[in-house]
């Protein structure tokens, strides 16, 4: 698989540079174009939760683009065609019954139909993603900030993770999941995307929702979303480190 030849590299980088510089370099945007950047930026997934909290506040937005800045092409990568009986039929209906469940750890649990949330404010931001194959693009996503949801549902003291559980499942029939901090749904910036550059998200990109949570690397961005699940621990979750890839070894804490 390829991301197991980007752990590689980033293996051997861990080696090579300091935490230091790459926090230098994490500031400097126009350097993202050549084709080491991205290899390197994964580096500063080494930084952990706390020390990365303590340099940039949890409330640092990320860099926002113009409608020049666009990539013409946004490569799409991992599962982009879900094959599980429901996905298809959804799929066949335009999403019309898609719903996201969140559930868990809340005052009060309420699934949202496709069609609520479009009714909902949105956020349109412009923004750069950046997987761990080595390559970025920048793209401009539209969708409900997470956080306004949150106040729907009202998180118990107790919910410390929230879990977005995914339609896809991997060749072996594992479930692609990821999780973030519960303060981290209330970034400004973190929304649940239904359009990619004006248009519906397209099946490859995660359509109908796939999550936007900025400032962290690509495979924390769960597309085809239908459950968000509250939870205090991620221990019992699955693989117990939070998301897919991490339960094969990638580290929790993406931030770039
Ligand atoms: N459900 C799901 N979400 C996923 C993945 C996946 O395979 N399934 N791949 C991740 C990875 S590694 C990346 S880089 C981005 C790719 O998003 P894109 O296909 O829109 O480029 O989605 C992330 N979210
Ligand atoms: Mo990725």
């Amino acid at each position: 698989m390829k991301h197991e030849r980007a752990m590689k590299r980033r293996q051997f980088l861990k080696g090579t540079l300091g935490a230091a510089s790459l926090v230098a370099l994490a500031g400097c945007d126009n350097l993202t174009q050549s084709s080491w950047f991205p290899g390197i930026l994964n580096k500063a997934e080494k930084l952990t939760d706390l020390v990365q909290r303590a340099i940039t506040p949890t409330t640092a937005l990320a860099k926002e683009y113009s409608e020049a800045d666009i990539s013409s092409i946004f490569p799409a990568n991992g599962n982009t065609d879900p094959s599980t009986q429901t996905y298809v039929e959804r799929a066949g209906q335009n999403f019309e019954a898609w719903e996201v469940k969140i559930d868990g750890l809340v005052r009060t649990p309420i699934s949202f139909s496709l069609a609520a949330l479009k009714e909902m404010p949105a956020r349109t931001q412009i923004t750069r993603h950046d997987c761990v194959e080595g390559w970025s693009a920048i793209g401009k996503w539209t969708g409900v900030p997470l956080g306004d949801l949150m106040h729907k549902v009202q998180p118990l003291p107790n919910a410390k993770y929230a879990v977005f559980h995914c339609a896809d499942v991997d060749d072996e029939g594992i479930a692609y999941y990821e999780s973030m901090a519960v303060q981290d749904l209330y970034h400004p910036q973190t929304i649940l995307a239904y359009e990619l550059n004006g248009d519906p998200l397209d099946i490859p990109h995660g359509a109908p929702l796939r999550l936007r949570f900025e400032r962290q690397l690509g495979y924390k961005q769960a597309k085809y979303v239908e459950r968000i699940e509250l939870v205090e621990s991620l221990a019992g979750i699955r693989g117990g480190k939070g998301g897919y890839w991490e339960d094969q070894g990638y580290e929790w804490y993406a931030g770039i």
